[in-house]
């Protein structure tokens, strides 16, 4: 496995950063995971769009364009002969000294690409549907660390995670700080009913797959698509309930907090929404 790490690729037993770099000493970073299928990094280009307002916010110079970082990704594909895989981009402050002040990273940042095989959801959570609960850990406040940041402190998702664990299912719904539905560990989340796409307002990681579905109902399904405030209450009580992320795609939700959603398995809509998606992997994004 061929790794890109500073602008040169490595093999992976050579990829390594120093135990002084902020990204490991702080979560003072910032990440996306990416998609390829068939030769086509999905959505790459809002991928790099989202990291740089990340770095934008964290007050984080790559040193590199959007084209080169765009390079890189692709460079780090075909140096690893994948033309399907999940893909790591990762940018820390860079090396510092034990405070905490980024003003000491003088190396500049640490910007590295892994390239994988990725590992997907078994088959039968797409069969069954998923069983999640909500946790007691609440997605970080707005102002506090804005969920819109894709930072490498994911100890609040991770919390939650563990909460997901401890109950034995396999994910998490957290609310926000006011009690409305956010996101999940590392998924959005979606309801329908009455022909009504919703999906929360606030609090939650804007999704590349997340906007990719949204503009897929209102094109291909005509639905009514709405971002707006929702209640674990509207949740029991939807038609159908699904999970969107680059990882796990669209995956269905059947149960959640002991309470059966709509039939108790797999909806049409998310049914016909996932067959959709999958249509447009192929196409939509940069070919290499
Ligand atoms: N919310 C959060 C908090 C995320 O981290 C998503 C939603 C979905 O966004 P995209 O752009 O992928 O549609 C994410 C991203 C993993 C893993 O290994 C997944 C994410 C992040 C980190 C790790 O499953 N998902």
């Amino acid at each position: 496995m061929k790794i890109y790490l500073n602008g040169k690729m490595v093999a992976k037993e050579d990829a390594r950063v120093s135990v002084f770099d902020h990204g490991l000493l702080y979560g003072d970073g910032a990440f996306e995971g990416i998609r390829a299928y068939s030769g086509v990094v999905f959505k790459l280009k809002e991928h790099i769009d989202r990291l740089y307002e990340t770095c934008h916010t964290m007050m984080i110079d790559t040193g590199m364009t959007k084209s080169q970082m765009i390079q890189a990704v692709v460079e780090t594909l075909n140096a690893n002969g994948l033309r399907d895989g999940y893909i790591r981009l990762v940018i820390t402050r860079g090396d510092g000294d034990l405070g905490l002040d980024p003003r000491k990273c003088k190396s500049g940042p640490n910007i590295f690409i892994i390239a994988d095989k990725i590992t997907l959801y078994p088959d039968e959570f797409y069969k069954n549907g998923l069983t999640i609960v909500t946790v007691p850990t609440v997605r970080n406040h707005p102002e506090a660390i804005n969920p819109q940041l894709k930072s490498l402190n994911y100890l609040n998702n991770i919390l939650a995670k563990i909460e997901a664990n401890n109950a034995g299912v396999p994910e998490a719904i957290l609310l926000d700080g006011s009690g409305y539905v956010a996101e999940c560990t590392g998924d959005n989340i979606f309801m329908i009913k009455d022909g009504i796409l919703k999906t929360p307002l606030q609090g939650r990681l804007r999704g590349i797959t997340r906007d990719a579905v949204m503009a897929l109902a209102q094109t291909r399904l005509k639905l009514n698509v709405q971002e707006t405030l929702i209640t674990r209450h509207e949740l029991y009580n939807a038609q159908e309930v699904f999970l969107t992320g680059t990882a796990a795609e669209l995956i269905p939700v059947v149960k959640i907090d002991g309470r059966v959603i709509g039939e108790g398995r797999p909806g049409a809509v998310t049914l016909e929404l996932l067959k959709i998606f999958h249509e447009v992997t192929r196409k939509d994004g940069v070919a290499f």
